[in-house]
């Protein structure tokens, strides 16, 4: 089955990957581009910020150049990462010269590869009598499932058996050493990641052998809290990261096995990869004790832990979940790397349970949280996504010395801008999905769906508008369609007959052309945070559609928090195609507060003056200069 996207905002996405984002990270990569890199925070010496480094390691390791490992000790998977965006925008769009640039990679990581199959640079470079005795800080696994994700998509795009026998080696080497057998390493990575890569690695191949090992380090993890620790005591190497020790076992989901757990908690990025796996390995077992983890999981984190962004990570302490209705709006992390991770997530639930709820978190990420990560050619990311910034106070405050209001060019720690290059090019398997016979369309992206004997066209001006319109060309037997009713929507018709089950317009589809017409009523709506978030008392977000909107200082003038929405304000929309790749911008007739006081603290009280009010989808802001922005704000009567 192949997907190919025609819809003008997505495509041009692709086409940001492919034109700019992969060239360019190449670049940088390979140490030619002329950029600074920053840390992600202010401050922060521990990263490396001189250069990538990423590939050099790997020639270093080959043994074809002399030198030292420089970059975080998980560098490597900014390769892999690369490696699989470039596998995803090949399979769209065949390009020699990204593919000998590939190609050459794979050369050069098979160089870099052991020969009993270890593929690490650091520890190959710099500590060979350590490899795997510090799984809590080394990410030894971790690259190596980015690899194995890379080398399944790259295989998957161009039949390079190359690569497929360089990431057999490496997963046959794993299952080697680790695994409850006497003799082998009884534990798993600090962050996961390797369990995603091994059940790819078997769904390619059919081999049990790398299903059992996702299993065992899926399944092991947390009941021996004490592994990671014990670990570090019995090698004597100096820390990688000198602080990791002292964080809790749950940061590293260690804190107890995943089946007894009933809130996401610790690191963000590795609890929501941790929780793309398992749901992987409940689709394939149909172990009902793993499915009802993951859904107790999801439910937490959507019910409970998730802005409405779809971003995930409370604090930068840790880059971590908090607990349930602590959701700060301007001091939180909300990783790009988390998007990714609730993106994926999403996909696995979604095909573990055919359930729309899933296909709705997957877009509100995609459309707010995901894309927010960066700019509009894609050479600037952010690593952190607030919902609220204030440029002048914020690197002020030691406690948001990770709150930028600028994308930085590159990042030391570079795991988000190649994390968004493969998932914005690998966009077509998030949109439809065929399950039990019957075929869902989860994502209203237009594009064309064909199979052996099906061909399916969905078109829209989403997500501007909410009309879509499907034609189903079917060849075979009668199946049913399911059109997905959005969780945003209050009113929506579909023509012809149809039945609504588990959030979706099912419609019979028999041999020959089916037409659908499906209409979203889409206006801007206000929406309200649960009464126990106390940091969006007494404020709206304002929606549209998919899109979560934002205010900044540019349209909005200077301290915007000083702005109400009033409401009973209408609001009326605006399609500017010249603004920021062409948006639809929202206006209300608002109220400015001041009380023009130079004094901190005063009885004076404020003044109200009409002020007008500019919202912008919130994935697009910072594309103007440092500015204000804000996503909740006040409401009044
Ligand atoms: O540890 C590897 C990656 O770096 C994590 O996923 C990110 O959160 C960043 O810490
Ligand atoms: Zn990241």
């Amino acid at each position: 089955m192949k997907v190919r996207i025609t819809s003008d905002f997505w495509k041009r996405y692709q086409d940001i990957v492919r034109e700019n984002m992969l060239p360019y990270q190449w670049d940088v990569l390979n140490d030619r581009a002329d950029i600074r890199i920053e840390g992600e925070r202010r401050n922060d010496d521990s990263i490396p910020t001189g250069k990538s480094h990423a590939f050099e390691n790997f020639r270093i390791a080959a043994g074809k150049k002399e030198g030292r490992f420089y970059g975080m000790v998980f560098q490597d998977s900014d390769a892999y990462k690369w490696l699989e965006a470039a596998a995803y925008s090949l399979r769209n769009h065949p390009d020699k010269e990204l593919q000998a640039k590939a190609d050459a990679l794979v050369d050069l990581i098979g160089d870099a590869q052991e020969a009993d199959g270890y593929l690490d640079t650091y520890f190959t470079i710099e500590a060979p009598e350590h490899k795997y005795k510090r799984l809590m800080e080394s990410h030894e696994l971790y690259c190596g499932g980015h690899f194995l994700e890379a080398a399944v998509a790259y295989y998957e795009a161009t039949g390079h058996e190359k690569v497929l026998s360089i990431a057999r080696k490496l997963a046959d080497q794993i299952c080697l050493k680790f695994g409850p057998e006497p003799g082998k390493i009884h534990g798993y990575d600090g962050h996961e990641e390797i369990e995603i890569g091994l059940l790819r690695l078997y769904h390619l191949t059919g081999d049990a052998s790398y299903l059992e090992m996702a299993r065992y380090f899926l399944l092991e993890r947390g009941k021996n809290p004490d592994f990671f620790k014990k670990q570090l005591k019995e090698d004597d190497l100096p820390a990688i990261f000198p602080d990791m020790g002292k964080l809790p076992d749950s940061y590293f989901q260690n804190d107890m096995p995943f089946l007894e757990a009933d809130q996401a908690r610790g690191h963000a990025v590795r609890m929501l990869y941790q929780c793309t796996a398992m749901a992987d390995l409940a689709l394939i077992s149909g172990n009902e004790e793993v499915k009802k983890a993951c859904e107790r999981i999801w439910d937490n984190i959507t019910e409970k832990q998730m802005y409405i962004s779809g971003g995930t990570g409370q604090t930068a302490i840790g880059e971590s979940f908090t607990g349930d209705y602590d959701l700060p709006t301007d001091s939180m992390y909300c990783e790009t790397c988390a998007a990714v991770g609730m993106i994926t997530f999403a996909r696995q639930m979604l095909c573990l349970t055919g359930q729309a709820k899933y296909a709705d978190i997957m877009e509100r990420v995609l459309y707010n949280g995901l894309i927010s990560g960066m700019d509009l050619e894609g050479k600037h990311f952010f690593y952190v996504n607030p919902l609220e910034v204030h440029p002048k106070t914020d690197p002020l405050d030691p406690g948001k010395n990770h709150v930028k209001a600028v994308r930085p060019s590159w990042l030391g720690c570079a795991c988000c801008p190649p994390n968004l290059a493969r998932l914005l090019a690998s966009l077509e398997q998030y949109i439809y999905l065929k399950r039990d016979g019957n075929f869902l369309i989860n994502l209203f992206i237009s594009s064309e769906w064909t199979g052996s004997d099906f061909h399916i066209v969905q078109k829209s001006d989403y997500p501007w508008d909410g009309s879509v319109s499907i034609l189903v060309e079917n060849r075979g037997e009668a199946f049913s369609l399911g059109v997905r009713i959005p969780s945003w929507c209050d009113h929506w018709k579909l023509s012809g007959k149809f039945e609504v089950r588990d959030g979706y317009a099912w419609v019979l589809c028999p041999s020959g052309e089916t037409k659908i017409d499906f209409t979203m009523d889409m206006q801007a709506v206000r929406v309200y945070a649960n009464d126990k978030v106390s940091a969006c008392a007494g404020k709206a977000a304002v929606m549209r559609g998919p899109l979560v909107y934002c205010m900044e200082g540019v349209d909005n003038g200077r301290e915007i928090s000083n702005l109400v929405l009033p409401v009973k304000a209408e609001f009326t929309e605006n399609y500017r195609p010249d603004l920021l790749n062409g948006i639809l911008t929202l206006h209300a007739d608002g109220i400015r507060e001041t009380s023009e006081t130079k004094e901190l603290y005063s009885h004076r009280k404020k003044q109200k003056t009409p002020a007008s009010l500019t919202f912008i989808p919130y994935y697009a802001w910072a594309n103007r200069g440092e500015n204000e922005m804000q996503v909740w704000i006040r409401e009044e009567n």
